[in-house]
């Protein structure tokens, strides 16, 4: 492989130049972290598994009009996406009561909320992303408020698309976190986007059946196998064929065969021409 130049590494993602301008490289590593990196393990294959997941999602959010950084599936592991200005927030979804929202208020898991919720986390792994409001935002200019009215118009969208295609599949979507950067166009023009990736790394997802949790709660709480949760997930979703993870694991080997068909069908799905816009920072 080339010798390119790594712009920036995160707990489970590495950022490297893209090779068209506006554009960045996404590769998708191995590592799993929780409670802000105290724990940590290397998961065979999960980088893989998230990175086939996240394509297919980020293709269908685009294909309703929900604007996303992502171009195109490159292999295995990377995936071509546009240089964009992260905003420092992340955006949580909540259907069903679970994780650090049964902590703060005494909920019991499990528990379908009222109404689906959102809530903001500042992005600062040495706060450790404390809970904010619109205001924390406004007032300390992360985002401005049209801003985060995009963000959050775009994230009930989501929310309401990953719902019905997780529920018809079996699974339900408990909660997910979503992140977004800022894109200038030719003339200027700013354009919020759908940023990061969405994986069973920032979702929880319940079998709707039997409730066993399919997600990254697997390694947070020591729950099961992770690859097997990830391996469901993208099995119901139609990425992985049913005999191709009988009795197993699906090793890298047999991804690589796979990683061609989709990267084929990745290259005719690609949806917008982003070599027009002009971003004013790489991420
Ligand atoms: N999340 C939040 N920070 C990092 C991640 N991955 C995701 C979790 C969960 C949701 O946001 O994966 O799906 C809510 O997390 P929590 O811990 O606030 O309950
Ligand atoms: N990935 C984050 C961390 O390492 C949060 C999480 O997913 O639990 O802390």
């Amino acid at each position: 492989m080339a010798r390119r130049t790594k712009l920036y590494e995160g707990k489970a993602k590495i950022i490297y130049e893209g090779s068209e301008s506006g554009t960045v490289i996404q590769y998708f590593k191995d590592d799993a972290t929780a409670f802000n990196g105290e724990k940590h393990d290397i998961i065979a294959g999960k980088g893989v598994l998230n990175n086939r997941i996240s394509s297919h999602i980020m293709t269908k959010l685009e294909a309703i009009g929900i604007p996303t950084h992502f171009i195109r599936q490159l292999n295995m592991r990377e995936q071509l996406v546009s240089s964009l200005e992260i905003i420092p927030i992340e955006l949580v979804v909540r259907n069903i009561a679970a994780g650090s929202l049964c902590k703060r208020l005494g909920l019991k898991e499990g528990e379908v909320l009222p109404k689906p919720l959102i809530e903001f986390y500042y992005k600062k792994d040495e706060l450790g992303d404390p809970l904010i409001g619109e205001d924390h935002i406004v007032t300390f200019g992360w985002a401005d408020h049209y801003e985060l009215e995009e963000m959050v118009s775009m994230a009930w969208r989501v929310n309401d698309y990953l719902n019905g295609m997780f529920s018809g599949i079996g699974l339900s979507l408990v909660d997910f976190k979503l992140e977004f950067g800022r894109i200038w166009g030719s003339h200027g023009e700013l354009y919020v986007v759908l940023a990061d990736e969405i994986s069973p790394d920032n979702c929880r997802l319940w079998d709707s059946n039997t409730g066993e949790k399919m997600d990254k709660d697997r390694f947070r709480h020591n729950l099961g196998d992770l690859i097997e949760g990830y391996q469901y997930i993208a099995k119901k979703l139609g990425l992985i064929p049913d005999d191709l993870v009988q009795g197993g694991n699906l090793n890298e080997e047999m991804m690589k065969n796979l990683d061609q068909i989709e990267n084929e069908l990745a290259e005719r799905r690609r949806l917008r021409d982003l070599k027009a816009k002009k971003p004013r920072s790489k991420v």
